[in-house]
């Protein structure tokens, strides 16, 4: 068997609008009723909640059968851990909390078998290779791996022009939870300093040529984020999807229920 294209990679180089959401209940049965829905990714969640690399990879089975493409969102930055998650076979990795360039580069020498990267190879191990079935998978590998970075911090913002122009960053997402937390505004990512602030980073990163996305938990903000220059857009989490339409049917059952906190934040 042949290397899978990576559709979403070719779908953000053409700037193709790709709206997707957060998994964060690590469960393979709700990935995969998410996966029945029609969105264009799903991006399983291993910073934030409970996922380690075996219910990503359990997950990622899960969502093999359907047109939806997975991304990934590692815990942090080590390259031992990021070879373990491309062993899982996501070829889309979403990284959280890049500050610098220096870190950037770091990440994509990690997703890289040598000379180019440190990556150590041991695909009769993993699924990312089918377990060596895929005979073009050290040719054709690198090459359909998209590395999306997370900047989430007064830092980053800082370093945004630097970040965005290093080889091998496809593409640049905002975390407005961090993002607003870092700026002295935790908990209020509708705040007008922090929705300034992803405006311009939105525009700056599409001014760099790489594709801009964000995290954008209330659907009625898509359009302006999408004015902004986003074109790929994380519409909430499961776990709040789930919550918010319990709530809502009680509320319909029993009108004086329920004290909502939903927009405390990612
Ligand atoms: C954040 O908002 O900080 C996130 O990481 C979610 O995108
Ligand atoms: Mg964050």
């Amino acid at each position: 068997m042949l290397m899978p294209p990576n559709k979403f990679k070719q779908a953000l180089a053409q700037r193709r609008t790709q709206f997707g959401l957060f998994l964060g209940l690590a469960n393979p049965i709700s990935a995969e009723i998410l996966a029945t829905c029609g969105y264009d990714f799903l991006l399983i969640d291993a910073e934030h909640g409970l996922n380690d690399t075996r219910s990503v990879q359990a997950q990622l089975q899960a969502m093999a059968p359907y047109p939806v493409q997975c991304l990934v969102r590692p815990a942090h930055h080590d390259p031992a851990l990021i070879k373990q998650l491309l062993g899982t076979g996501v070829q889309t990795l979403l990284v959280p909390m890049v500050d610098t360039a220096e870190q950037a580069r770091a990440i994509v020498a990690s997703m890289h078998y040598p000379p180019k990267g440190i990556r150590g190879v041991g695909t009769g191990l993993e699924r990312g290779s089918r377990w060596n079935a895929v005979s073009d998978y050290f040719a054709k590998g690198a090459e359909e791996l998209c590395l999306i970075v997370q900047i989430e911090s007064r830092t980053a913002l800082e370093n945004l022009d630097e970040i965005a122009s290093v080889e091998g960053v496809d593409a640049v997402f905002i975390g407005p939870s961090d993002l607003a937390a870092s700026l002295g505004h935790l908990g209020q990512v509708s705040h007008p300093d922090v929705k300034a602030a992803i405006a311009d980073a939105l525009a700056r990163i599409s001014a760099h040529g790489k594709a801009a996305g964000v995290f954008c938990a209330d659907a009625t903000q898509a359009a302006s984020f999408q004015e902004s220059g986003a074109s790929f857009l994380a519409m909430g989490a499961d776990t709040g999807l789930l919550r918010s339409a319990a709530l809502k049917l009680l509320a319909g059952l029993r009108p004086q229920s329920g004290a909502d906190n939903a927009s405390a934040g990612y």
